[in-house]
């Protein structure tokens, strides 16, 4: 029954190409372009970091961004799209170039929470009570320049702030281990998890799982989907590649290892995903090299590769892989599905 998953990625998954080490190589497009795109390349929903929605938002007063986030979601429903969620960019004005949350200076600790509330206040306008939090810069360059304890004391407030000021919204936390830091206070989905637990309302606590988030954090992005799922707290996904432990690629879903793709897609379908309103996230880049005219193949891709992964997973015979499991024949295991992989 391919067609039930519905798609989503964030204007920032069509990109100019820019990288650390070179300037754009592609034309920007506008977000109004961009929204005319999505339907086209098979996406229900968009996802959206504050400033995506209203842009120079630090500038604005409260009537403003609520003007421009209700321009937004009237472009939205114009286009027949949703949004998913809406994540504050926490990473990129000065006040955070020490960490948001977790920065040594109270003023820019200050900052960052009045932004979160903004994002909230996107948010609901948009008509989503998701709000996702990467953490980029709540960690450490080097072990010495904050206490680890209170970083993670301040991480709680921060949630507590945001969870007491709306009562509906839910954080679904995206856990990275590194990048742009050296080391993230919380690098994956059981520290994440057990960061909502130490929250006012751990039940609107939870996580965005992105694939190349878990591989650079050495573990198997399935497993962590998993461990999501058996706490009921998968409530997005950022589905991508990776190859190897290099820097975040955000390669196309199932570009290096189409086998992990399989169980990733697995994993959801098996247990549901999707059945309480959660979203397919895509959070894929281009290619560098990609010109401008097919710089969106990327996103149509992903999807293309997990539909077919899907009708894969499908096919399997439930009954096989319950006898080679009980007969502990795992290279049997492995052979039936590399076969399915491979169309055998
Ligand atoms: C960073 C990352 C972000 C978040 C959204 O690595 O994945 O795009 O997904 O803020
Ligand atoms: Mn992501």
């Amino acid at each position: 029954m391919p067609g039930e998953f519905k798609f989503t990625f964030g204007p920032w998954n069509i990109h100019e190409g820019a990288d650390p080490f070179g300037p754009p190589v592609r034309k920007s497009l506008l977000f109004a372009d961009k929204l005319g795109l999505y339907k086209k390349l098979g996406f229900d929903g968009v996802q959206f970091h504050d400033d995506d929605a209203v842009p120079e938002l630090n500038d604005l007063s409260a009537a403003q961004i609520t003007e421009q986030a209700e321009a937004v979601r009237k472009q939205l429903k114009d286009h027949g799209l949703v949004a998913e969620f809406v994540a504050p960019r926490l990473w990129e004005d000065p006040r955070t170039i020490d960490g948001a949350y977790t920065s040594n200076d109270p003023e820019c600790r200050e900052y960052a929470r009045r932004r979160s509330r903004q994002a909230i206040d996107i948010a609901r306008t948009l008509d989503t009570k998701l709000i996702v939090l990467w953490l980029a810069r709540e960690g450490t360059y080097l072990r010495e320049a904050k206490d680890s304890k209170v970083a993670v004391e301040r991480l709680v407030e921060a949630i507590n702030d945001m969870l007491e000021y709306d009562s509906e919204i839910r954080i679904a936390i995206e856990p990275k281990p590194n990048e742009p830091m050296d080391q993230a206070y919380i690098p994956t989905t059981g520290h994440a998890l057990a960061l909502g637990m130490l929250t006012v309302d751990s039940s609107r606590v939870g996580v965005n799982i992105e694939s190349a988030h878990a591989l650079l954090a050495g573990l198997d992005p399935s497993d962590e989907m998993g461990f999501a799922l058996a706490h009921g707290k998968l409530w997005s996904v950022h589905l991508n590649d990776q190859n190897g432990l290099k820097f975040d690629e955000d390669r196309s879903f199932g570009a290096v290892d189409l086998r992990r793709a399989l169980n990733q897609v697995r994993i959801l379908d098996v247990h549901g995903y999707g059945t309480k309103g959660e979203m397919v996230g895509l959070d894929v880049k281009a290619l560098r090299t990609q010109k401008d005219e097919d710089a969106t193949r990327h996103l149509s891709n992903s999807r293309t590769m997990f539909l077919r992964l899907l009708e894969i997973s499908r096919d399997l015979d439930g009954a096989r892989l319950e006898l080679l499991r009980a007969s502990r024949d795992y290279e049997e295991l492995d052979l039936y599905i590399m076969q399915s992989l491979i169309g055998e």
